[in-house]
């Protein structure tokens, strides 16, 4: 369980809701930040995952999305308490994964082009946060090896970027390995230019509204027998619930009873009498 200081969740909240975006510093143990990185080098030399076809995946970059099916380790980033916890602040705890995915950031990579990760959805902006993001750094990110670009207070913008818009007033998420940014779906973003000749490894956590559909299709990228092994929280985190007992219900019934008979589930049925 992670240790709050006085007031410490209440300030990254704050920021969060006053410029879109909060860095936690240094939370990320060594030993897991170690295992992960070398649990994703292992996937992805599976995978043979090649580098992306154009400029928003990026050229000199490697993408392996769909993490969570690949090793049940990876569990552990979604789960992790400090953002989960600041993401059930700017969502609520009924809150889903929408997609996990690993960016390993070559040398070479040109800036990604500025977006808001939530633009897919037609919403009026500026709106309530429907997306709430977590980009762990695996390695140190820097102004030199693409830290990501964020422009603060772009969450509460009326619109998002335009194609290959330039946005000035942006500053850089600069971070040692082992830290996380957390940010608002909304914010105006991108990966920054790795001039360096190392590459810059993250994990990409995006968790969403339990009332929004999910950006990969966690309940068919997990097979069921692999998601009962899982551990709870994250059962229902990947659909296996639902949504103040209504949304998501099959046949009157939270489906996350099918993997555990004994979970307690209130459906909205219920409580009208
Ligand atoms: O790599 C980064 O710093 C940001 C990545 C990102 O925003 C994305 O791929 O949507």
């Amino acid at each position: 369980m992670h240790e709050w200081a006085p007031g410490e969740r209440e300030r990254h909240l704050a920021e969060i809701d006053e410029q879109g975006f909060t860095i936690l510093e240094g939370v990320v143990p060594d030993d897991l930040r170690l295992d992960l990185t070398e649990r994703i080098d292992r996937a992805m030399a599976e995978a043979g995952t090649g580098l992306g076809t154009n400029v928003f995946l990026g050229r000199h970059t490697r993408r392996l999305f769909n993490l969570l099916a690949r090793d049940p380790a990876f569990a552990r980033v979604p789960l992790f308490e400090p953002t989960l916890s600041l993401a059930e602040g700017v969502l609520d705890e009924g809150l889903l994964l929408s997609s996990l995915t690993a960016i390993s950031m070559g040398p070479g990579q040109e800036p990604q082009p500025f977006h808001a990760d939530d633009g897919s959805i037609g919403l009026p902006r500026p709106h309530l946060p429907i997306t709430c993001l977590a980009i762990w750094a695996l390695t140190d990110f820097t102004a030199e090896n693409g830290g990501t670009r964020i422009v603060p207070g772009s969450h509460r913008y009326d619109h998002i970027p335009g194609k290959g818009e330039v946005t000035d007033g942006w500053v850089q998420a600069e971070m040692p390995a082992g830290s996380v940014l957390v940010y608002d779906g909304s914010v105006w973003h991108g990966g920054g230019e790795n001039a360096t000749d190392e590459r810059r490894l993250g994990i990409v956590s995006n968790l969403c509204a339990g009332w929004i559909r999910q950006e990969e299709n966690q309940l068919l990228a997990l097979d069921r027998a692999y998601v009962a092994q899982l551990p709870p929280r994250l059962q229902r985190m990947v659909g296996y619930s639902v949504y103040r007992g209504l949304m998501g219900h099959v046949d009157q019934t939270d489906p996350g009873t099918w993997l555990d008979p004994e979970r307690p589930s209130e459906m909205v049925w219920d409580r009208i009498r």
